[in-house]
């Protein structure tokens, strides 16, 4: 599916961002893998790429408190030797500890995050692209202060202010199998971002918010949309989810610009997810929202099989371009991880929907009330 007619598409492509996010320990040396991906498909040539640099204090600041900042900046400074914290009061302190270990060089991966997509907005506010993609981006879990969920910055709340810098109303679509939490909390009270995330809810599942009832607050009352599913989501049960509730949502709420967070955790046997989706119903969905027509910035996120993730990003990549990708996958430096297939797919696997229709059928009728609410 090929969805990016007529469209300038630009990648935020720097080697120091990319070395920093495959620090990440759970997804480690996954950035680079993603990259070398495209680029033996030859898909660095057929768009604009993009340079960025680390983000200032300054920029960090404009979401996270200085506590936290001061904290960050004290952990990297420190070695493990000096640090007299035991790893579960890290976790009560700014939330560093087992999902958000305190890394070395912890301060300059942040920066580093954060500058990607900020270049990421500023390819969109300068207009120079229709089309702006960070795949070493979309940490969606970190909160003003604290880390949270292997996010240690959150760079798509940080993003999205610097989009209202030009751009009115903003829609954040959040594909990752789990709930985009920080993005939501930063913006709840807020009519100018509607943020919307779809994701697996099941008892034990992280983060464990995001219920169709939670909406929003105060002023942003209904400018918040949750919708969540059941383990084992089907692709078309994925793509009419969002043709039914989310489409309209944000058709009524008639974006400026578009935030689409692609998480390739709703992957197919995802070592952390539970869906079951294909990269085929990822492009659907992504073509579903590319159909605004709007200045769009597409994020990465969780996709905890990195030949997976590298394999979904390469291919929506190709698709917004308007070009399809040879099914064998190239000899390269990576090769040997895409095995045993060693091709381009990942489809969905024999488990059960556990979405059954009456399920989304409720889903979708408590969720209708957003469109009517947006709309007064
Ligand atoms: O994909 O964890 O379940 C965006 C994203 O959305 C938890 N964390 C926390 C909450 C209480 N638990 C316990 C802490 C677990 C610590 C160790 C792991 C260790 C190895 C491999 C996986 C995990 C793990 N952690 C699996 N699920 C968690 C979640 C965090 C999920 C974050 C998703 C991030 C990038
Ligand atoms: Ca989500
Ligand atoms: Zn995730």
């Amino acid at each position: 599916m090929l969805l990016g007619a007529g469209r300038i598409v630009a990648y935020v492509d720097d080697i120091n961002l990319r070395r920093a996010a495959d620090r990440i320990p759970v997804v480690r040396n996954r950035a680079s893998m993603v990259h070398e991906l495209m680029k033996v498909y030859g898909l660095l040539e057929l768009m604009k790429t993009v340079p960025s640099s680390p983000a200032s204090e300054d920029y960090v600041k404009l979401f996270h408190s200085s506590d936290y900042i001061n904290f960050l900046k004290a952990v990297t400074h420190t070695n493990d030797d000096d640090l007299s914290i035991e790893e579960e009061e890290l976790e009560d302190t700014f939330g560093l500890g087992f999902d958000c270990p305190a890394l070395p060089m912890l301060w300059s991966l942040v920066c580093h995050v954060a500058g990607g997509s900020m270049a990421a907005a500023r390819l969109l506010t300068s207009g120079q692209a229709s089309v702006a993609i960070n795949w070493c981006g979309g940490w969606h879990h970190a909160q003003r202060d604290s880390a949270s969920g292997f996010c240690y910055v959150n760079d798509v709340v940080l993003a999205i202010m610097q989009l209202r810098h030009k751009f009115a109303k903003v829609a954040y679509v959040d594909l990752d199998v789990h709930h985009g939490d920080g993005v939501e909390n930063a913006f709840a009270f807020s009519r100018s971002v509607l943020t919307v995330s779809l994701h697996l809810k099941e008892d034990g599942f992280f983060p464990g918010t995001g219920t169709q009832d939670d909406v929003g607050e105060g002023e942003g009352r209904y400018f918040c949309l949750n919708v969540p599913y059941k383990a084992g989501l089907s692709d078309d049960n994925f793509v009419e989810l969002l043709k039914s509730v989310v489409e309209e949502a944000v058709q009524v709420f008639a974006p400026d610009c578009l935030v689409v967070q692609c998480g390739g955790d709703a992957l197919a046997l995802d070592r952390l997810g539970g869906a079951n989706i294909s990269i085929d119903g990822y492009t659907r969905a992504l073509s579903l929202l590319l159909r605004l027509q709007c200045p769009t910035m597409l994020l990465g996120g969780g996709g905890y099989e990195p030949a997976n993730a590298a394999r979904l990003w390469t291919s929506l990549t190709a698709s917004v371009l308007g070009t399809s990708l040879d099914l064998e996958i190239p000899e390269h430096c990576f090769f040997e991880r895409y095995g045993p297939s060693f091709d381009l797919a990942v489809t969905p696997s024999n488990r059960r929907d556990q979405n059954s229709s009456e399920y989304l059928a409720a889903l979708k009728s408590s969720i209708k009330a957003h469109g009517e609410e947006i709309q007064k």
